[in-house]
């Protein structure tokens, strides 16, 4: 594993890690990782949740076993912030103020992600 993290980044990445481990068995799992999004106060979905886990670019369970080890998690969150400030760069950050679910027209375009 090729690790992009910075010291302070990879303490931040396992005291993450550790928060998210709430029964302590050194890997995550989903329920585990959707109470972590909702403490961030996100509405995780199924769709949300298996995304991070199976995503094609990269999800974060590498070997499939369904759950997430630590090993996983600092590779996957080394990625995350690879992209967050990859999209700092392009300048494409979430600027739309819009949070409305409604079907109006409008052509917001945003694209936040999760984080
Ligand atoms: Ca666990
Ligand atoms: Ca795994």
């Amino acid at each position: 594993m090729r690790s992009t993290l910075s010291d302070a980044e990879l303490a931040q990445a396992r005291t993450a890690f550790f928060e998210t481990d709430q029964d302590g068995s050194g890997a995550i799992d989903r329920s585990e990782l959707a109470h972590m999004l909702k403490s961030l106060g996100q509405t995780p979905t199924k769709s949300m949740i298996e995304e991070i886990f199976i995503a094609a670019d990269g999800g974060a369970d590498a070997n499939g076993n369904g759950k997430i080890e630590l090993r996983e998690f600092l590779c996957w969150y080394s990625k995350q912030l690879q992209k967050k400030n990859n999209t700092a760069h392009d300048d494409v950050r979430c600027t739309c103020t819009c949070t409305c679910t409604c079907t109006c027209t409008c052509t917001c375009t945003c694209t936040c992600t999760w984080y």
